[in-house]
């Protein structure tokens, strides 16, 4: 059969390959005309372990195309984003549009998959749109045995960075509108998954993708609180963890400059939105790890005041270590409020990943992107964003007589 990807991003393309090199006819699809001519070529147009050589053999094999428009297949794939609006809740036009220009191609006997991270309740409004372009379907519903179309949520889980390793090995969530949409698009994944598939309805599976991005910013924003209480009370926080996590039911998380990328600092909302008088615990969480770019540039400025004329070397600027993706990064936050707050002060930004400075930091004069060695040379205040592994190997002598703020703890 053949499969056709909407949305060749982090999710669509490794999804793309990984059932393409697996003998399987896939056509990605994506509005954007420049990622479609990249893929098509055999390019990855973003940073990720493993995907280019992956995208590359699939191109060549013949088995991956890519196009602008919505193919005829046999099962879709919905892998689009689903950003949050400034009122903190999901923007689901993408998905709605991707749902209408499926819907006059849908043949029977089609699966339908939504894989991006989406509210309770959007799969059912997915087979609304559905409906409504195409009334002639009979589609899923508890009493009806035989359905034209079959439609899941089956959320994506991997890990940015390792990617192509978890979206063999990671287990799989399926939530079929009705039991039998689930076995369906079972088959698909069981091409290439190797971890377990567990199939359940599609609400249970949308809420359980948003829980466990919320575990994550929850337990992130224990560290973080951990270490505020800490640094006001003169005690290391990494010697704390270390010591409490020799427990055998503790597992503290790291602190650091706050929580950034498109996933965990978004999704906690569309659980807040959906149930908003019951989740003053996800809220907090994500209000306090959106006050640590604050706070850490707080800190930084702060060290400054004891230089008449200090130079700042800021490492970092992605959203994590050892990938490109800049979005909702807390380092350039915090270089931002740095720049912003010292306009006086040589300020310097480093990341091996990152070419140009983001638009957030284009309009600083204070502020150059530089390689990191020579800044970390030119520099009295060093401040470590993200444990990218060359800021990691970094010599302790080269370090040696300057003020060193390590948001992330791994200089000790
Ligand atoms: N962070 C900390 N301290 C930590 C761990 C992370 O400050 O101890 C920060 C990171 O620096 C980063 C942010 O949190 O800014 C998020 O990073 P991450 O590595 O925890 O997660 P993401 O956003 O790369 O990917 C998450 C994953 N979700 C979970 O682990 C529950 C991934 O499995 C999901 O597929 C992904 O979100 C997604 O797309 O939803």
């Amino acid at each position: 059969g053949k499969v056709a990807i909407i949305g060749l991003g982090y999710i669509g393309l490794p999804t793309a390959v990984a059932l393409a090199t697996r003998g399987i006819d896939v056509i990605g699809v994506d509005l954007n005309p420049s990622i479609v001519q990249a893929v098509s070529r055999g390019e990855v147009p973003f940073a990720e372990p493993d995907l280019a050589v992956a995208v590359s053999g699939a191109v060549a094999m013949g088995r991956l195309v890519a196009t602008t428009e919505v193919p005829e297949a046999d099962a879709y794939i919905i892998a689009v984003p689903t950003p949050f609006t400034a009122e903190r809740t999901a923007d689901l036009s993408y998905v709605e549009s991707a749902s209408r220009q499926i819907a006059p191609k849908l043949r029977r006997g089609a699966v339908v998959v939504l894989e991006s991270t989406s509210p309770p309740g959007t799969t059912d409004k997915v087979k609304g749109w559905i409906g409504e372009m195409r009334p002639d379907l009979k589609l899923p519903h508890d009493t009806e045995p035989q359905p034209d179309i079959h439609l899941v949520h089956c959320p994506e889980r991997v890990l940015p960075g390792r990617i192509m390793i978890e979206m063999i090995t990671n287990d799989r969530i399926i939530g079929g509108i009705t039991p039998r949409c689930a076995q369906k698009a079972a088959a698909i994944y069981r091409v290439f998954a190797q971890g377990e598939i567990l199939l359940t309805d599609a609400a249970s599976a949308e809420m359980a993708k948003l829980v466990e991005n919320a575990y994550r910013d929850v337990n992130i924003a224990f560290a973080n609180e951990i270490s505020l209480i800490s640094e006001y009370l003169h005690i290391d926080v990494w010697e704390v963890i270390r010591l409490a996590n020799r427990h055998p039911r503790v597992n503290i998380l790291s602190p650091g400059p706050g929580v950034g990328g498109h996933c965990i600092p978004v999704d906690p909302w569309f659980i807040v939105a959906a149930a908003p008088e019951l989740s003053p615990l996800l809220k907090t969480a994500r209000e306090v790890n959106d006050g640590r770019p604050n706070h850490v540039a707080e800190q930084v400025i702060a060290k400054a005041q004891r230089f008449r004329a200090p130079s700042i070397a800021c490492l970092g600027l992605t959203f994590k270590a050892n990938v490109d993706d800049i979005r909702e990064s807390p380092a350039v936050e915090v270089v931002s409020l740095i720049a912003k707050g010292l306009p006086d002060v040589e300020i310097s930004a480093c990341d091996p990943y990152v070419s140009e400075l983001p638009p957030l930091l284009g309009s600083y004069e204070n502020l150059r992107l530089k390689n990191a060695v020579q800044a970390v040379d030119e520099a009295d205040i060093v401040v470590l964003l993200v444990e990218h592994e060359p800021f990691k190997a970094m010599r302790h002598t080269r370090l040696g007589g300057k003020v060193v703020y390590d948001t992330r703890g791994v200089w000790r």
